[in-house]
Protein backbone atom coordinates (compact mmCIF):
# COMPACT_ATOMS: atom_id res chain seq x y z
CA UNK A 1 0.00 0.00 0.00
CA UNK A 2 1.62 3.22 -1.03
CA UNK A 3 1.84 6.19 1.32
CA UNK A 4 1.40 9.66 0.51
CA UNK A 5 4.77 10.75 1.87
CA UNK A 6 5.90 14.03 1.53
CA UNK A 7 9.88 14.32 0.60
CA UNK A 8 11.91 17.31 2.50
CA UNK A 9 12.02 18.64 -1.09
CA UNK A 10 8.15 18.72 -1.54
CA UNK A 11 7.78 20.88 1.94
CA UNK A 12 10.29 23.37 0.71
CA UNK A 13 8.88 23.43 -3.06
CA UNK A 14 5.59 23.99 -1.19
CA UNK A 15 6.33 26.43 1.14
CA UNK A 16 7.79 28.62 -1.70
CA UNK A 17 5.10 30.56 -2.74
CA UNK A 18 3.79 31.72 0.26
CA UNK A 19 6.84 32.62 2.00
CA UNK A 20 8.36 34.49 -1.34
CA UNK A 21 4.96 37.37 -0.40
CA UNK A 22 7.05 37.75 2.61
CA UNK A 23 10.31 38.61 0.73
CA UNK A 24 11.72 35.10 2.18
CA UNK A 25 12.29 31.47 0.93
CA UNK A 26 13.81 28.60 2.37
CA UNK A 27 16.40 26.77 -0.01
CA UNK A 28 15.05 24.51 -2.66
CA UNK A 29 16.25 21.06 -4.14
CA UNK A 30 17.61 22.69 -7.22
CA UNK A 31 19.40 25.68 -5.69
CA UNK A 32 22.84 25.42 -6.33
CA UNK A 33 24.87 24.74 -3.11
CA UNK A 34 25.18 27.45 -0.69
CA UNK A 35 29.68 27.07 -0.72
CA UNK A 36 31.91 25.57 -3.01
CA UNK A 37 35.24 23.68 -1.16
CA UNK A 38 36.89 25.99 -2.93
CA UNK A 39 36.85 29.40 -4.86
CA UNK A 40 35.02 28.34 -8.49
CA UNK A 41 35.77 31.27 -10.61
CA UNK A 42 33.89 32.26 -13.66
CA UNK A 43 36.96 33.96 -14.93
CA UNK A 44 38.94 32.93 -17.66
CA UNK A 45 42.53 33.05 -17.92
CA UNK A 46 43.31 35.62 -20.66
CA UNK A 47 45.97 37.03 -23.44
CA UNK A 48 45.83 40.05 -25.33
CA UNK A 49 48.50 40.51 -27.90
CA UNK A 50 50.08 43.84 -28.72
CA UNK A 51 49.81 43.80 -32.05
CA UNK A 52 46.37 42.86 -32.22
CA UNK A 53 45.32 45.82 -29.64
CA UNK A 54 47.33 48.23 -31.53
CA UNK A 55 45.41 47.57 -35.02
CA UNK A 56 42.11 47.81 -32.61
CA UNK A 57 43.58 51.19 -30.89
CA UNK A 58 44.19 52.73 -34.16
CA UNK A 59 40.36 51.97 -35.41
CA UNK A 60 39.11 53.00 -32.45
CA UNK A 61 41.02 56.56 -31.89
CA UNK A 62 40.47 56.97 -35.85
CA UNK A 63 36.58 56.19 -35.36
CA UNK A 64 35.56 57.29 -31.88
CA UNK A 65 35.26 61.16 -30.81
CA UNK A 66 36.57 62.46 -27.56
CA UNK A 67 33.30 64.84 -26.56
CA UNK A 68 32.77 67.19 -23.80
CA UNK A 69 30.64 65.59 -20.24
CA UNK A 70 33.70 63.70 -19.00
CA UNK A 71 34.06 60.07 -21.56
CA UNK A 72 36.98 58.55 -22.40
CA UNK A 73 37.82 57.00 -25.88
CA UNK A 74 39.10 53.54 -24.51
CA UNK A 75 39.42 49.94 -25.23
CA UNK A 76 38.25 47.78 -22.57
CA UNK A 77 39.91 44.29 -21.95
CA UNK A 78 36.87 41.91 -21.17
CA UNK A 79 36.58 38.42 -20.07
CA UNK A 80 34.15 36.03 -21.48
CA UNK A 81 33.65 34.48 -18.25
CA UNK A 82 32.43 37.87 -16.64
CA UNK A 83 28.99 39.95 -17.29
CA UNK A 84 31.57 43.00 -17.49
CA UNK A 85 35.05 43.84 -16.91
CA UNK A 86 38.20 42.39 -16.90
CA UNK A 87 37.88 41.22 -13.31
CA UNK A 88 35.96 40.65 -10.73
CA UNK A 89 36.60 43.43 -9.40
CA UNK A 90 37.98 46.06 -11.59
CA UNK A 91 38.13 46.85 -15.41
CA UNK A 92 41.57 47.41 -17.45
CA UNK A 93 41.16 49.52 -20.27
CA UNK A 94 43.15 51.41 -22.67
CA UNK A 95 42.61 55.09 -23.06
CA UNK A 96 44.02 56.56 -26.52
CA UNK A 97 44.17 60.28 -26.69
CA UNK A 98 45.10 62.64 -29.78
CA UNK A 99 47.03 66.03 -29.72
CA UNK A 100 45.06 68.32 -28.60
CA UNK A 101 42.73 66.52 -27.18
CA UNK A 102 41.21 67.35 -23.59
CA UNK A 103 39.43 64.19 -21.39
CA UNK A 104 38.04 66.86 -19.42
CA UNK A 105 37.36 67.31 -15.44
CA UNK A 106 35.00 64.69 -13.06
CA UNK A 107 35.22 62.57 -10.12
CA UNK A 108 33.81 59.26 -8.92
CA UNK A 109 34.14 56.95 -6.18
CA UNK A 110 35.74 54.21 -8.34
CA UNK A 111 39.46 54.28 -7.76
CA UNK A 112 41.73 54.88 -10.92
CA UNK A 113 44.85 54.60 -12.20
CA UNK A 114 47.12 55.00 -15.05
CA UNK A 115 50.21 53.14 -16.31
CA UNK A 116 51.52 54.79 -19.73
CA UNK A 117 52.18 52.21 -22.50
CA UNK A 118 53.23 54.79 -25.35
CA UNK A 119 53.86 58.39 -26.21
CA UNK A 120 54.71 61.58 -23.70
CA UNK A 121 53.40 65.21 -23.53
CA UNK A 122 49.97 64.27 -21.81
CA UNK A 123 49.33 66.17 -18.62
CA UNK A 124 46.97 64.98 -15.79
CA UNK A 125 45.58 67.14 -13.19
CA UNK A 126 44.33 65.51 -10.17
CA UNK A 127 42.86 68.02 -7.28
CA UNK A 128 45.26 70.80 -8.34
CA UNK A 129 48.55 68.87 -8.75
CA UNK A 130 49.36 68.82 -12.56
CA UNK A 131 51.89 65.93 -13.74
CA UNK A 132 52.97 65.33 -17.62
CA UNK A 133 53.09 61.68 -17.83
CA UNK A 134 56.08 59.59 -19.15
CA UNK A 135 56.61 55.94 -20.24
CA UNK A 136 55.90 53.18 -17.45
CA UNK A 137 54.58 55.88 -15.03
CA UNK A 138 52.44 54.87 -12.40
CA UNK A 139 49.93 57.47 -12.06
CA UNK A 140 47.27 57.68 -8.63
CA UNK A 141 43.56 58.38 -9.03
CA UNK A 142 42.40 57.74 -5.44
CA UNK A 143 38.27 57.74 -5.19
CA UNK A 144 36.54 61.03 -5.46
CA UNK A 145 39.68 62.90 -6.66
CA UNK A 146 39.05 65.57 -9.40
CA UNK A 147 40.82 64.53 -12.99
CA UNK A 148 41.54 65.46 -16.34
CA UNK A 149 43.59 65.32 -19.07
CA UNK A 150 45.29 66.94 -21.69
CA UNK A 151 47.50 65.83 -25.10
CA UNK A 152 49.68 68.74 -25.73
CA UNK A 153 52.46 66.40 -27.58
CA UNK A 154 52.27 65.91 -31.31
CA UNK A 155 51.91 61.75 -31.51
CA UNK A 156 48.71 59.66 -30.11
CA UNK A 157 49.65 59.00 -26.92
CA UNK A 158 48.05 55.42 -24.86
CA UNK A 159 48.15 54.53 -21.51
CA UNK A 160 46.69 51.64 -19.38
CA UNK A 161 43.52 52.94 -17.20
CA UNK A 162 42.67 50.59 -14.29
CA UNK A 163 39.44 51.71 -12.01
CA UNK A 164 37.76 49.67 -9.58
CA UNK A 165 34.44 50.03 -11.02
CA UNK A 166 32.64 46.54 -10.41
CA UNK A 167 34.11 46.06 -7.00
CA UNK A 168 32.30 49.51 -6.13
CA UNK A 169 29.22 48.42 -8.06
CA UNK A 170 28.95 45.68 -6.30
CA UNK A 171 28.93 47.63 -2.98
CA UNK A 172 26.22 50.23 -4.84
CA UNK A 173 28.42 53.08 -3.95
CA UNK A 174 29.04 54.49 -7.24
CA UNK A 175 28.67 58.39 -7.12
CA UNK A 176 30.20 60.35 -9.98
CA UNK A 177 30.03 64.33 -10.57
CA UNK A 178 31.33 66.12 -13.64
CA UNK A 179 32.37 69.66 -13.93
CA UNK A 180 31.66 72.72 -15.56
CA UNK A 181 35.44 73.36 -16.92
CA UNK A 182 37.21 71.34 -19.08
CA UNK A 183 40.05 71.35 -16.74
CA UNK A 184 41.34 72.31 -13.41
CA UNK A 185 43.17 74.87 -11.92
CA UNK A 186 46.27 74.05 -11.48
CA UNK A 187 48.29 75.01 -7.95
CA UNK A 188 50.46 78.06 -7.87
CA UNK A 189 53.46 76.05 -6.64
CA UNK A 190 53.82 73.24 -8.93
CA UNK A 191 54.63 69.02 -8.03
CA UNK A 192 52.59 69.64 -4.50
CA UNK A 193 52.44 65.76 -3.80
CA UNK A 194 56.12 65.18 -5.09
CA UNK A 195 57.50 68.41 -2.94
CA UNK A 196 55.65 66.39 0.15
CA UNK A 197 56.12 62.96 0.07
CA UNK A 198 57.67 62.32 -3.09
CA UNK A 199 61.05 61.92 -1.78
CA UNK A 200 59.50 58.12 0.21
CA UNK A 201 62.17 58.65 3.08
CA UNK A 202 60.77 61.66 4.31
CA UNK A 203 57.09 63.40 4.59
CA UNK A 204 55.69 66.51 6.02
CA UNK A 205 55.96 67.10 10.04
CA UNK A 206 52.53 65.48 11.13
CA UNK A 207 51.45 63.61 8.41
CA UNK A 208 50.90 60.45 10.80
CA UNK A 209 49.92 57.06 9.05
CA UNK A 210 46.23 57.47 8.05
CA UNK A 211 44.36 54.36 6.22
CA UNK A 212 43.83 55.48 2.70
CA UNK A 213 45.26 55.85 -0.69
CA UNK A 214 49.21 57.21 -1.25
CA UNK A 215 49.43 61.04 -1.11
CA UNK A 216 52.29 60.14 -4.11
CA UNK A 217 50.61 61.33 -7.56
CA UNK A 218 53.09 59.62 -9.55
CA UNK A 219 55.70 56.70 -9.64
CA UNK A 220 58.08 57.55 -11.80
CA UNK A 221 59.45 54.85 -14.16
CA UNK A 222 63.35 55.40 -13.48
CA UNK A 223 62.71 55.56 -9.84
CA UNK A 224 60.81 52.13 -9.63
CA UNK A 225 63.44 50.55 -12.40
CA UNK A 226 66.39 51.39 -10.34
CA UNK A 227 64.62 50.04 -6.99
CA UNK A 228 63.90 47.06 -9.11
CA UNK A 229 67.36 46.56 -10.68
CA UNK A 230 68.58 47.14 -6.58
CA UNK A 231 66.56 44.60 -5.46
CA UNK A 232 67.94 42.34 -8.08
CA UNK A 233 70.74 41.66 -6.89
CA UNK A 234 69.24 39.77 -3.89
CA UNK A 235 67.56 36.20 -3.97
CA UNK A 236 65.15 35.45 -6.48
CA UNK A 237 61.60 34.64 -5.15
CA UNK A 238 60.86 31.13 -6.25
CA UNK A 239 57.35 32.05 -8.13
CA UNK A 240 58.27 35.53 -8.59
CA UNK A 241 61.78 36.46 -8.95
CA UNK A 242 62.26 40.14 -7.81
CA UNK A 243 59.01 41.49 -6.81
CA UNK A 244 57.78 44.85 -5.37
CA UNK A 245 55.01 46.89 -4.53
CA UNK A 246 54.18 50.24 -5.32
CA UNK A 247 53.68 51.34 -1.58
CA UNK A 248 51.75 54.39 0.48
CA UNK A 249 55.23 55.71 2.25
CA UNK A 250 53.05 57.10 4.95
CA UNK A 251 51.43 53.81 6.00
CA UNK A 252 53.58 51.14 4.24
CA UNK A 253 50.52 49.41 2.77
CA UNK A 254 49.68 49.57 -0.98
CA UNK A 255 49.48 52.43 -2.84
CA UNK A 256 45.77 52.34 -2.93
CA UNK A 257 43.15 50.53 -0.48
CA UNK A 258 41.41 48.72 -3.38
CA UNK A 259 43.81 48.19 -6.24
CA UNK A 260 47.31 46.90 -5.66
CA UNK A 261 50.34 47.12 -8.31
CA UNK A 262 53.41 45.65 -8.56
CA UNK A 263 56.43 45.35 -10.66
CA UNK A 264 58.31 42.03 -11.26
CA UNK A 265 61.86 41.27 -12.99
CA UNK A 266 62.18 37.62 -14.28
CA UNK A 267 66.42 37.46 -14.37
CA UNK A 268 67.59 35.97 -17.56
CA UNK A 269 66.65 32.12 -17.50
CA UNK A 270 64.09 32.25 -14.30
CA UNK A 271 61.49 29.81 -14.55
CA UNK A 272 59.10 30.50 -11.95
CA UNK A 273 57.65 27.29 -9.75
CA UNK A 274 53.54 27.21 -9.85
CA UNK A 275 51.32 28.30 -6.90
CA UNK A 276 47.80 29.79 -6.61
CA UNK A 277 46.06 32.72 -4.43
CA UNK A 278 42.76 34.06 -3.98
CA UNK A 279 42.49 37.51 -5.60
CA UNK A 280 42.30 38.28 -9.79
CA UNK A 281 45.39 39.89 -11.46
CA UNK A 282 45.98 42.03 -14.80
CA UNK A 283 49.62 41.46 -16.45
CA UNK A 284 51.51 44.15 -18.72
CA UNK A 285 54.61 42.92 -20.27
CA UNK A 286 57.01 46.38 -19.74
CA UNK A 287 60.14 44.66 -21.32
CA UNK A 288 60.95 40.88 -22.55
CA UNK A 289 59.34 37.57 -23.56
CA UNK A 290 58.05 34.97 -21.58
CA UNK A 291 55.57 31.46 -21.21
CA UNK A 292 53.13 31.95 -18.20
CA UNK A 293 51.14 28.76 -17.53
CA UNK A 294 47.47 29.45 -16.12
CA UNK A 295 45.59 25.87 -15.26
CA UNK A 296 45.60 24.40 -18.66
CA UNK A 297 46.36 27.59 -20.48
CA UNK A 298 50.02 28.77 -21.83
CA UNK A 299 50.58 31.84 -22.88
CA UNK A 300 53.75 33.23 -24.72
CA UNK A 301 53.91 37.12 -24.46
CA UNK A 302 56.63 39.17 -25.41
CA UNK A 303 56.22 43.67 -24.48
CA UNK A 304 53.13 45.16 -24.99
CA UNK A 305 50.38 42.21 -24.37
CA UNK A 306 48.18 42.32 -21.43
CA UNK A 307 47.24 38.58 -19.06
CA UNK A 308 44.50 38.43 -17.08
CA UNK A 309 44.58 35.73 -14.06
CA UNK A 310 41.21 34.46 -12.13
CA UNK A 311 41.52 33.89 -8.59
CA UNK A 312 42.44 30.57 -7.12
CA UNK A 313 44.18 29.67 -10.45
CA UNK A 314 47.27 27.73 -10.22
CA UNK A 315 49.81 29.89 -12.08
CA UNK A 316 54.04 30.14 -12.90
CA UNK A 317 55.96 32.55 -15.23
CA UNK A 318 59.63 32.08 -16.80
CA UNK A 319 61.53 34.32 -18.99
CA UNK A 320 62.18 33.13 -22.59
CA UNK A 321 65.36 34.59 -22.67
CA UNK A 322 68.44 33.22 -21.49
CA UNK A 323 70.41 36.94 -22.06
CA UNK A 324 67.20 39.27 -21.51
CA UNK A 325 65.42 40.80 -18.64
CA UNK A 326 61.89 40.27 -18.47
CA UNK A 327 60.11 42.94 -16.06
CA UNK A 328 55.92 42.68 -15.94
CA UNK A 329 53.75 45.66 -14.28
CA UNK A 330 50.54 43.96 -12.45
CA UNK A 331 47.44 44.79 -11.12
CA UNK A 332 45.65 43.05 -8.69
CA UNK A 333 42.57 43.13 -6.05
CA UNK A 334 44.96 41.19 -3.25
CA UNK A 335 44.42 44.78 -0.53
CA UNK A 336 40.66 44.15 -0.97
CA UNK A 337 41.12 40.37 0.31
CA UNK A 338 43.63 41.26 2.26
CA UNK A 339 41.84 43.90 4.66
CA UNK A 340 38.66 41.51 4.70
CA UNK A 341 41.04 38.51 5.91
CA UNK A 342 40.12 36.31 2.75
CA UNK A 343 43.69 36.51 0.95
CA UNK A 344 44.88 32.69 0.76
CA UNK A 345 47.89 31.88 -0.93
CA UNK A 346 49.66 27.82 -1.72
CA UNK A 347 52.22 26.03 -3.84
CA UNK A 348 50.49 24.12 -6.38
O1 LIG B 1 40.53 58.70 -17.46
O2 LIG B 1 39.10 59.39 -16.01
O3 LIG B 1 39.23 54.07 -18.62
O4 LIG B 1 36.83 58.04 -15.77
C1 LIG B 1 37.35 54.88 -17.45
C2 LIG B 1 36.75 55.90 -16.71
C3 LIG B 1 39.30 56.25 -17.70
C4 LIG B 1 39.49 58.52 -16.79
C5 LIG B 1 38.63 55.06 -17.93
C6 LIG B 1 37.44 57.09 -16.49
C7 LIG B 1 38.72 57.26 -17.00
FE1 LIG C 1 37.77 59.24 -14.51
Amino acid sequence: MAMNVMTDADARTALSEELAKYNSRVAQPDDPPLFTREPNSTMQACHWRSADLMTLLDKIGAALKLERGGTRRTLRLTNPGLPYGTTPTFWASIQYIRPGEIADAHRHTATALRFVMQGDGTDTIVDGDQYFMNENDLVLTPSWTWHDHEHKGDKPMIWLDVLDISLVRSLHATFFEGSETPRQQVNEVPDRSYRQFGSGIMRPMGSDAHQGPSPVLAYTWPRVEDAIMQASALEPNDFDDTFLEYQNPVTGGPALPTIGTAIQRLRPGFKGKPHKHTGSVVYYVVRGSGRSVMGDKTFDWARGDFLALPPWMAHSHANASDKDDAILFQVNDIPVLKALGLYREEAA
